[in-house]
């Protein structure tokens, strides 16, 4: 973490780097927040295994699966193309994830 921050390599933290060092720590820490606020983003942030912003097709069925490991292929895909409203096609960004989720929330599940 040192190492990293220590950009121009002098092996010192100057003041700059210092202050890069703080504000990525502010960074994590309101990230941290946020996913403790919102259980929807901290889904999204899980899902999104590449940070990208944006969640795929792949990351989306990784992700259901873990939830449901007998998710079925073609329903995930159903359910991502709906939410998908919004350029880029293929990719959820936050809002579209939300919509995914609330209306995986809204299927019926199946009897057993
Ligand atoms: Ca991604
Ligand atoms: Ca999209």
């Amino acid at each position: 973490m040192f190492d990293g921050a220590d950009k121009n390599t002098d092996k010192k933290l100057d003041f700059d780097e210092f202050k890069e060092l703080k504000k990525e720590a502010a960074k994590q820490a309101e990230l941290q927040a946020k996913r403790d606020a919102d259980p929807e983003f901290a889904l999204f942030y899980a899902a999104d295994t590449n940070k990208d912003d944006q969640v795929s097709l792949d990351e989306w069925k990784v992700e259901a699966k873990k939830a449901d490991p007998n998710a079925d292929d073609v329903e995930l895909e159903k359910g991502f193309n709906t939410a998908d409203t919004e350029d880029p096609k293929g990719q959820l960004n936050l809002n579209e994830f939300k919509v995914l989720v609330a209306n995986e929330k809204k299927l019926p599940k199946d009897p057993e």
